[in-house]
């Protein structure tokens, strides 16, 4: 049998109608614009294989915890990993699977996917949780208020690190007490955020609306929750799953939530699957974005982009710009475009850092 290296042998007589598919497959193409950040990571040298092999459950001052065929092993850092450390401010995160000998970490495998944002100082990488499936992205209404900016934050930093997002929108009990004008940005907020396709779940601990759907999206999976402090992750896997994670009250002076998950933690789930509980952030800046990709990352603002007068438009203030007048004609989401906007404001590098920051606590 013939060896046909290619699709286009294999179709020599249709050469000229192939190429033709190909000229028009390669003009709407993404896929030379990098999404994921997964491949410009370096591949693990030769797998230890004589070594046990175990996965990071907790990260603590002591080091790492390891489960093993059933064991937890406490495992610190040491020679080699160490040098190993570049942009990184950890060298591993909750999720890694690792190889270990008389208590030490000795290699890290390669990684399918991870979470990870830019650290407080905005020059290493920080990773949350790595081999993961999906993230549930909790947010809530009425306190802490929902945040689109927030979870476009996320959306952006769950494509680049390969992981499925899930928007979860907890505190629904709520929705009846808040004011008119909020209640009707979380109406908006559905209505603009349904067409990017991510699943997106309305929720309460106190009333158990939308609890079943969340622990059957969370079954069999490794998941983990992220948001803001106070948005109700803990308290969303103690209803799922009847556990005792710790949870706490919002601060009565400010109305933020009080911190109260302090370390992430890989949790096996009861009938199957894994899940981290991390601790609330309170900023969240992406990390290792050019201005220049951004706009690879808002699907639904790129397709308005071709139609700009200037091929170098940046759709802030440039005169005929399609993206604004979508904006305007309401064919494109306000929440997107001003989250678009500020985002790109912010890593331009217009404001130095303090102002960045403050800008990111603002959200
Ligand atoms: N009204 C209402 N309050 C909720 C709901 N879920 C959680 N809460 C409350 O929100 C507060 C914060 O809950 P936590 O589960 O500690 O929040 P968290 O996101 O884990 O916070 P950190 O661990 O600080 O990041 C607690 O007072 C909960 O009782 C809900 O569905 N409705
Ligand atoms: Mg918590
Ligand atoms: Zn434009």
């Amino acid at each position: 049998m013939k060896h046909y290296d290619y699709e286009e042998d294999f179709h020599a007589k249709d050469r000229k109608q192939f190429r033709k598919e190909r000229k028009i497959a390669q003009s709407t193409d993404r896929s030379k614009f990098k999404k994921t950040d997964l491949d410009r990571r370096v591949s693990a040298p030769e797998i230890a294989s004589h070594l046990p092999r175990g996965r990071v459950i907790a990260i603590s001052g002591e080091g790492a915890w390891i489960e093993s065929e059933g064991n937890r092993i406490l495992c610190t850092l040491k020679g080699l990993l160490k040098k190993e450390k570049g942009h990184s401010k950890n060298l591993i995160a909750v999720g890694d699977w690792v190889r270990f000998s008389d208590n030490s970490l000795i290699q890290v495998e390669e990684r399918t996917s991870f979470l990870s944002r830019a650290d407080i100082t905005g020059r290493q990488e920080q990773l949350i949780a790595v081999n993961i499936d999906q993230a549930m992205v909790t947010v809530s209404i009425g306190n802490p208020p929902l945040k689109p900016a927030l979870v476009d934050r996320y959306l952006i930093a769950l494509e680049k690190g390969n992981i499925r997002p899930i928007i979860v929108i907890n505190k629904i009990d709520l929705l009846p007490s808040i004011d008119a004008e909020e209640q009707q940005f979380y109406r908006t907020f559905l209505a603009d955020y349904e067409p990017l396709g991510y699943p997106i779940l309305s929720v309460s601990t106190v009333t158990g609306d939308g609890i079943d759907a969340l622990r059957s999206l969370l079954q069999h999976k490794t998941s983990v929750f992220s948001g803001q402090s106070g948005a109700g992750k803990s308290s969303l896997l103690n209803a799922c799953f009847g556990l005792s994670l710790k949870t706490g009250e919002l601060s009565q002076k400010t109305q933020k939530g009080s911190h109260t998950t302090t370390t992430a933690e890989l949790l096996p789930l009861p009938g199957g699957g894994y899940c981290v509980d991390t601790p609330g952030i309170r900023s969240f800046a992406i990390w290792n974005l050019q201005p220049t990709d951004l706009i690879h990352h808002y699907r639904d603002i790129a397709k308005f982009a071709t139609r700009c007068q200037f091929p170098d438009c940046v759709h802030l203030e440039e005169p005929n710009c399609a993206v604004r007048k979508a904006v305007e004609k309401k064919k494109l989401s306000a929440l997107r475009y001003n989250s678009f906007q500020s985002l790109f404001n912010e890593i331009r590098g217009g404001p130095d850092q303090r102002t960045r920051k403050k800008m990111e606590e603002d959200l």
